[in-house]
């Protein structure tokens, strides 16, 4: 079953950037947050953990629409959509059993936002796949450091295994799963792997699981190969390459030098065989920013008259 050709043609992706930490915005205290990528704001504004949980309280995202999401990458000419079911700082932006640091249970919002992407995305025809972090700084007894080199412990290991399970039983055909950023040893990785390949056989599995197990590499984050490289391959990009998630104060420049960069990119990367996976990071309100959706909107205009289907 895998790889997938599905995925090896999909050629285009979105993936998408919310959490806990849209809602600061790259600013805390009242101050723009210089170091460091945004989704990571707890960890370089040393935040204490009882501080960042208690933004969750204020965290009602009233103009999120999943539909509007799913449709915009469609418009944009992606054929899938990667969400951050949970970043390094451990809020699950769906309803986990497992933690009730989730947006259910924890914020006054109360919507699963994941149940919504992929409903809404099967009924746009996209695929839904997920994210997963495997730092976990809410994690009872976990630090918060930013390149968390350290062992996964067998307890927040089997934490992962029950929250990868949950995701791939309840949210419906998942084509990717992109774990990022722990140090496991090689059983770890083994485990997850052959658990998601259990519980759907077809979905790919990122490289950033470690130890040889993924599907697919994916490229150091905005970097793509010269050439092909023989194997299912990603490149995930960002609008600025200074964050992922939404920061309020970041500078755009000019749209149509964007849309340049950004077609140009995509056509080297579906070349060379790889698939372009280019991120929006919305804001604590649930808007997609509207540089970014213009952005997109030009490139499946071009792709409309350019591209193939
Ligand atoms: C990295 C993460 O540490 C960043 O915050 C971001 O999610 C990027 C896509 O992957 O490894």
């Amino acid at each position: 079953q895998k790889p997938d050709p599905d995925w090896v043609n999909q050629k285009f992706s979105m993936f998408i950037h919310w959490g806990l930490y849209s809602e600061l915005g790259g600013v805390w205290k009242g101050e723009p947050v210089r170091t460091g990528y945004s989704e990571q704001i707890q960890s370089f504004a040393r935040i204490p953990k009882a501080e960042y949980e208690a933004v969750a309280k204020q965290f009602e995202p009233k103009k999120w629409n999943a539909d509007e999401v799913a449709a915009l990458a469609k418009a944009a000419g992606m054929k899938s959509i990667v969400f951050t079911s949970k970043h390094h700082d451990g809020f699950c932006m769906y309803h986990s059993k497992y933690t009730k640091y989730n947006i259910v249970d924890a914020t006054p919002f109360k919507r699963d936002v994941m149940k919504e992407l992929s409903d809404a995305c099967q009924r746009q025809g996209v695929k839904f796949a997920v994210y997963y972090s495997l730092i976990d700084w809410n994690f009872p007894g976990n630090g918060i450091s930013p390149h968390n080199a350290d062992a996964i412990s067998p307890k927040h290991h089997e934490f992962s295994m029950k929250q990868v399970e949950e995701i791939m039983t309840n949210y419906g055909p998942i084509s990717e799963i992109w774990f990022d950023m722990g140090s496991l040893t090689a059983e770890q990785s083994k485990e997850l792997y052959d658990l998601v390949t259990r519980l759907q056989p077809r979905c790919m599995v990122s490289g950033r699981l470690g130890n040889d197990r993924g599907d697919f590499a994916v490229m150091a984050d905005n970097k793509m190969p010269d050439h092909k490289i023989g194997v299912p391959w990603q490149t995930a990009a960002s609008f600025f390459h200074e964050t992922w998630s939404y920061r309020s104060w970041q500078e755009r420049g000019n749209l149509d030098a964007k849309i340049n960069e950004k077609i140009g990119s995509l056509v080297k990367v579906v070349s060379r065989g790889g698939n372009y996976l280019l991120n929006i990071g919305p804001r604590g309100d649930g808007t997609v920013v509207e540089f970014e959706k213009d952005a997109l909107l030009a490139m499946g205009q071009w792709l409309k008259n350019y591209g193939e289907a």
